[in-house]
């Protein structure tokens, strides 16, 4: 079946001046559209191969379904991680399980940030409930695919691709991460957590 583009759960110039207008609406509008577009492209040229019998090209589709499929879903994450209200620190069970996973919020958010900032080229900074460990691990995803854990399961993504700050920050990446952690909705968050 083929995935579609979920709506942006705000306005475009919801998560200004953090995240600027004209940022948002290309990166909904034209940067996630594209991975889903994408997902499916890969997803029918996959079936084509099952149906034909021809399978010279599946390594590539394989690859794309991978590429596409994980930016489509890490953008749907994204975006319902953030919000115009956001900010702060989280409460409840997230914010207990956060101190016993890496001492403290603090020291949680500096962790994140350095890893978010570090990613080379692009990709995004991760915090994933990692149920084999037992624990919340801040983990990194290259272009979108690389470096997960399997089972794993991502609550909170950063998207550091050019294309998520470059018109507001040009090449300040670390601003730019700053700004973000301004915009997070931790109530999304939590209620991530409390679904692993
Ligand atoms: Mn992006």
């Amino acid at each position: 079946m083929p995935i579609s583009l979920p709506a942006l759960p705000y306005a475009y110039d919801a998560l200004e001046p953090a995240i600027g207008k004209s940022t948002v609406e290309l990166h909904h509008d034209k940067h996630h559209a594209g991975y889903v577009t994408g997902y499916n492209t890969a997803e029918g040229k996959l079936k084509e191969a099952a149906a034909s019998g021809d399978f010279s090209s599946v390594k590539h589709w394989t690859r794309e379904l991978a590429f596409h499929g994980a930016g489509a879903a890490l953008h749907a994450l994204y975006w319902n991680n953030l919000g115009p209200d956001g900010g702060g620190e989280p409460t409840g069970a997230l914010a207990d399980r956060i101190v016993t996973d890496f001492g403290s919020f603090e020291a949680f958010k500096k962790l994140f940030t350095a890893v978010t900032v570090a990613v080379e080229a692009s990709g995004w900074g991760v915090l994933a409930w990692d149920p084999y460990a037992g624990r919340l691990q801040v983990m990194v995803a290259e272009k979108h695919q690389d470096l997960a854990i399997w089972g794993a399961t991502p609550l909170l993504v950063c998207d550091v691709w050019e294309h998520a700050y470059y018109l507001g920050y040009q090449n300040l990446r670390a601003k730019y991460v700053e700004a973000w952690w301004t915009k997070v909705n931790w109530g999304d968050v939590a209620a991530r957590y409390e679904g692993v």
